[in-house]
């Protein structure tokens, strides 16, 4: 019997494992071939290195460990030329999808300003005003930072917005991020 209990244990431990809960944000500038770079902040920088070679310069994602009490996720970035940068705002990748844990987001801004509806709180109680989701399961919920409603993302499910960029000119992009409830 004892033998039989040493991967049963093993496999209940597994989860523990898994990689803990992170926002990511992409810094998607390709569209329009913008160069971009990061200059300050916190997150650790990854470059888009499944795109073709021309792209990956203007494609960079930032993640940070999140907890369970909301906790800021500020950085900087800059463009070579003017022109729309896509923000996506989600999870860390995971192997698994179902390890691909969600994050709570709230109160975004931008160099100090809130950007449109940047605390969620112009909502129909199912999606928040002013933003693009991307995949499925981008829910609204009432565990705020500031307000009634932050928004739940994971990497398959992210909030996204466009800025419309000037060359040469810092951005600094600030997050309010905390773990979610299963
Ligand atoms: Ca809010």
């Amino acid at each position: 019997m004892k033998t039989l209990m040493i991967p049963a244990l093993a496999a209940l431990t597994l989860p523990l494992f898994a990689g803990p809960a992170a926002i990511r944000v992409d810094v998607d500038a390709t569209k329009q071939l913008i160069p971009i770079k990061k200059t300050a902040g916190e997150g650790k920088l990854s470059k888009g290195h499944w795109l073709p070679a021309e792209k990956q310069n203007c494609y960079l994602y930032l993640s940070k460990p999140v907890t369970d009490e909301w906790s800021d996720f500020i950085f900087t970035v800059v463009p070579e030329k003017s022109g729309d940068i896509r923000l996506n705002i989600g999870g860390e990748w995971s192997k698994e999808p179902g390890d691909r844990e969600f994050v709570l987001i709230d109160d975004v801004t931008v160099n100090g300003e809130p950007v449109a509806n940047g605390s969620f709180e112009e909502n129909d109680g199912k999606k928040a005003k002013n933003w693009y989701f991307s995949g499925k399961s981008v829910t609204l919920s009432d565990d705020a930072k500031t307000g009634k409603a932050s928004v739940k993302v994971n990497h398959d499910n992210r909030a996204c917005l466009t800025l419309k960029a000037e060359a040469g000119k810092n951005y600094e992009i600030k997050i309010s991020a905390k773990k979610a409830e299963k």
